[in-house]
């Protein structure tokens, strides 16, 4: 009987160690793939810089005084078109940034700029010097 017993407890154990393994590993894979998951986004979202480097354009809207998005990020060859939804001429001037004065430009006009070199390029708009924007250029 007692050894019946004894061959019961051991038999429990090896199966509660085995759960427990099973548990530990699964976790394991779990933390695995939760730490695999955001490499996986990043590369997925450097295959939409990629794709956008592909197109090599980028669109800013100048719609009531603002720019929009104020800030983008492009590749190096990427060519940034804002256009103007606004009534009144808007401009594109850096900051001493390396981006040249642009014109002014109506509605519905688009101002073009081809980006050929990395850095941060700041901008504002002539008449409206609140207006900023900037465009952050990778290579
Ligand atoms: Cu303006």
């Amino acid at each position: 009987m007692k050894t019946k017993q004894t061959t019961l407890i051991i038999g429990i154990i090896v199966l509660v160690i085995i759960a427990a393994a099973i548990v530990v590993t699964s976790g394991k894979k779990k933390n695995d793939t939760m730490s695999v998951k955001p490499p996986s986004s990043a590369a997925s979202s450097n295959a939409a810089v990629d794709s956008s480097q592909a197109v090599a354009t980028a669109s800013v809207t100048l719609e009531n005084y603002a720019f929009s998005p104020a800030t983008i990020k492009v590749k190096v060859g990427t060519t940034v078109n804002w256009t103007n939804k606004d009534t009144v001429h808007h401009s594109v001037v850096g900051d001493n940034s390396g981006l040249p004065n642009g014109p002014l430009f109506g509605q519905g006009e688009t101002y073009k700029y081809t980006f050929t070199k990395a850095g941060t390029f700041t901008y504002h708009c002539a008449p409206h010097p609140y207006m900023h924007g900037s465009v952050v250029v990778t290579d």
